[in-house]
């Protein structure tokens, strides 16, 4: 049988190279994401190695997602993955700067959009049963603090306890589940982060050696592919350039 996989935010970065490594594995596709014209491009170019659906979705639009979910053509409803990977940071500003539209959007997506993918599919995973996983994207700032964070880590906080508790309730369905939490990677993650100054997103990269989304598309696979009787919970990577900064301390007590 055909193994079918669900992405959320299939337009660039992680997701698109998931469908990329997954098409050539075989997998038959659900592409998600808001931009139609790169999701008609990658489904051109897949198509020719297996079944591809795309689906043009906001994923904070609960109400699409449930028409768009419940109208899947047979031939992709009965899933064996869901990689829940749309997501974005805004700005990197202290917390008494930031903008609460800001805190809104990541919160919507990245908490709530997340939530309603897998609460609508979860019954076409567990109708697949022992094999199936989902798989979130997390990030080592749901664990590490550092300045600017504030938002965004606490939303892959969320995402990390969120996969960890999913498991409690899953057990017995053969439903896998797993917090994928990367560190510094190269995508258009920091583009959008930094509202499209490229020169902010140059000098993020440079000289670091990032990890690439190809990189995730292999370790999600990896994940995806394992023995059925085997859940990795949590995996945190980061590239070898990436440390610890160490606690800050404010010397400016008189
Ligand atoms: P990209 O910016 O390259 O890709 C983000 C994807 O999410 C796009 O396909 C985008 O599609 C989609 N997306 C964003 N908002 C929405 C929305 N409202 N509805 C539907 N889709 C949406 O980033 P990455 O590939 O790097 O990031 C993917 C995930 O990995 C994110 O959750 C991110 O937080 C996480 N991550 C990234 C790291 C990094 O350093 N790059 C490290 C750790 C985690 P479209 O705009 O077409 O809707
Ligand atoms: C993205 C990685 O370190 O920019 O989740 O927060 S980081």
């Amino acid at each position: 049988m055909t193994s079918t996989l669900f992405i959320t935010g299939a337009t660039s970065g992680f997701g698109e190279a998931c469908a990329r490594r997954f098409a050539r594995a075989g997998w038959s596709l659900v592409l998600t994401g808001r931009r139609a014209a790169r999701l008609q491009a990658l489904s051109d170019e897949l198509s020719a190695l297996t079944d591809v659906h795309t689906l043009e979705l906001d994923v904070r639009d609960r109400h699409g997602m449930e028409q768009a979910i419940a109208t899947l053509p047979t031939k992709f409803d009965k899933l064996r993955g869901l990689i829940n990977n749309a997501g974005l940071a805004l700005g990197t500003d202290p917390a008494p700067k930031c903008n609460l539209d800001d805190w809104d959007t990541m919160v919507d997506t990245n908490i709530k959009g997340l939530l309603y993918s897998t609460r609508l599919l979860l019954p076409r995973l567990i109708a697949h049963g022992r094999g199936a996983g989902i798989v979130n994207l997390g990030s080592i700032a749901g664990t590490w603090p550092y300045p600017g964070s504030h938002v965004y880590g606490a939303t892959k906080a969320f995402v990390r306890q969120f996969s960890l508790n999913l498991r409690n309730d899953l057990v017995g369905t053969g439903v896998r589940v797993t917090n994928i939490e990367p560190g510094l990677c190269e995508s258009e993650f920091s583009l959008v982060r930094f509202g499209g100054d490229q020169a902010k997103y140059d000098a993020t990269y440079a000289g670091a050696e990032a990890i690439q989304p190809e990189d995730i598309a292999e370790t999600i696979h990896w994940v995806l592919e394992q023995p059925p009787h085997i859940n990795i919970n949590s995996l945190e990577l980061m590239p070898v350039s990436q440390t610890w900064a160490g606690f800050s301390i404010d010397r400016s007590a008189k």
